[in-house]
């Protein structure tokens, strides 16, 4: 990516501009002053884009200076304005608009007292959808959206598109306003975070894969999360297209209030779009697409979520036989059910990124063996009674770990399971259950909790996994 845009930044400089042109309706960036919260990948990247864009950039975070070292340094580097330890919007003088990072609740008091005084608050998606006319195939639900934007970034690349995928699997999508001159498409992922602070979003396909409960320490209640979500089809007209989880009656219950085209995938409900017959997927307007078992991702989840994304490419006109390419170009993502070794004959499998309990459900389901389940983190107020249910079915020995711990114990206790190992670390855990686990069962780190009690984050939690692993083996 940066090789192609050092090659042309000036065209597409120039074909920015010019879209923009189209989009600006009410909306001149040229003419904002902005305060940009949050001082990590979304802020620096917002700051970034901005900086020279609107008449000023001020990059605030309300974390005092001594927290953000690192941060800072790259903040400078921007050029614009840096705030640390904000506290209220006035510290960075008359603002128009203010940036949320998606880690900062929306009802944050800096944004509060700004709405107060009249200034708008929007996520970074908002801003970038604010500026980019090329269409937007927008991914979300609470599990299997950043398998999903992959998924339908390689069918639309193997349908020769040129297709972007971002968002929150990794880079925000403002990073790239610039080059929607050079695309069809971009394939977006976004969390409850992102969509909640958006107005005027529309996405071409918008896609809502499940809705579980989750982040409710963020958004206080389950209907409040379901409300966040929905926003990614306010804005959506008849000429649009919405994809939707019909094995989730949360995702069917919102198919009456919508306003663009439905289109409906299920494998274990009755589904008009897309549906398992026989081991096969099959398309209402293609016929049998693939059989399940070519899918090169374990688990009843991923069926789910190839059949999402074919019904997304196909809006954008691709044949059945790139969609089909596409899936079996589809490698693991790290961190998601990832095979990290074999040990003696037990395998261990690293799916941190399973920061709840519907992920960590499909997680044990995806495997017909002994399971040694290694969980816990930090507090979401999840419900962890179906998990204990589903671990006292599957799980042969379960570890806990972190703040949760106590929790997910009386949850698994009360489903009538009780082989449950205390552990202080994740290195323990893994110890604990390599010592325990005979030939052909599976060690597996599927937390159903967030990790920001013991790590940076669930990325850092994997790493942590992996490296507690290697350490076995190199013992071995
Ligand atoms: N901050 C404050 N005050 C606060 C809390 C945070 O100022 O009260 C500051 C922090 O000091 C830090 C910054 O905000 O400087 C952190 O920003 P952020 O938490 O919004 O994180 P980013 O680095 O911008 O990453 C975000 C997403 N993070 C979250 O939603 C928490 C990343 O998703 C995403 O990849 C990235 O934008 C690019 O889009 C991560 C995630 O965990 C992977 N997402 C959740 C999930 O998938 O379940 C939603």
């Amino acid at each position: 990516m940066p090789g192609v845009m050092s090659s042309c930044a000036a065209g597409l400089v120039i074909a920015w501009s010019r879209r923009a042109k189209h989009m600006t309706e009410g909306f001149d960036l040229s003419k904002q002053r902005v305060l940009v919260v949050g001082m990590n990948i979304t802020g620096l990247a917002c700051a970034r884009f901005l900086q020279g864009r609107c008449e000023a950039v001020v990059l605030a975070d309300t974390r005092p200076a001594d927290n953000l070292t690192g941060q800072l340094a790259q903040a400078r580097e921007v050029g614009c304005e840096v705030v640390p330890h904000l506290t209220d919007p006035a510290q960075a003088g008359e603002v128009s608009l203010m940036v949320a990072s998606p880690g900062l609740a929306y009802e944050h008091p800096v944004f509060e007292a700004a709405r107060a005084r009249g200034v708008e608050v929007i996520a970074e998606l908002e801003l970038a959808a604010r500026l980019i006319e090329t269409p937007l195939a927008v991914v979300t639900g609470t599990n299997g959206k950043g398998t999903t934007v992959s998924l339908l970034g390689h069918m639309l690349e193997a349908a020769g598109k040129r297709a972007l995928v971002c968002g929150n699997i990794g880079e925000p999508l403002i990073s790239f306003v610039e080059r929607s001159g050079e695309l069809d498409c971009y394939v977006v992922e976004a969390s409850s975070f992102q969509l909640e602070a958006t107005t005027t979003l529309r996405p071409r396909v918008a896609v809502l894969l499940n809705v579980f409960p989750d982040h409710l320490e963020r958004h206080g209640t389950f209907q409040r999360y379901v409300a966040a979500k929905a926003r990614i089809f306010a804005n959506q007209t008849a000429q649009d297209d919405a994809v939707l989880g019909g094995d989730d009656p949360a995702v069917l219950g919102l198919r009456p209030t919508l306003a663009a085209r439905p289109h409906v995938f299920a494998t274990d409900a009755p589904a008009d779009d897309a549906w398992l017959a026989d081991g096969d997927i099959w398309l209402k307007d293609v016929g049998r697409l693939m059989a399940a078992g070519e899918i090169p991702l374990p688990g009843r989840h991923n069926v789910r979520n190839v059949m999402a994304a074919a019904l997304a490419a196909r809006v954008f006109g691709a044949p059945a036989q790139a969609i089909v390419e596409g899936v079996c170009r589809m490698r693991p993502q790290e961190h998601v059910l990832e095979f990290v070794a074999e040990i003696g004959g037990v395998r261990f499998v690293n799916d941190t990124k399973a920061t709840n309990p519907g992920a960590a459900i499909a997680a044990l389901r995806s495997f017909n063996g002994p399971v040694h389940l290694i969980a816990g983190g930090s507090e979401k107020n999840a419900d962890f009674a179906e998990l204990g249910r589903v671990v006292a079915d599957r799980a042969k020995r379960v570890y806990l770990i972190g703040a949760t711990a106590a929790r997910l114990r009386r949850a698994i206790e009360a489903a009538g399971f009780r082989e449950l190992v205390q552990c202080a670390t994740l290195e323990d855990a893994v110890d604990a259950a390599a010592a325990a686990s005979k030939p052909g069962e599976t060690v597996l780190l599927a937390p159903a909790c967030a990790s920001f009690d013991m790590f940076e984050n669930y990325a850092h939690r994997g790493r942590a996994f992996k490296e507690a692993v290697a350490r076995l083996s190199s013992k071995s």
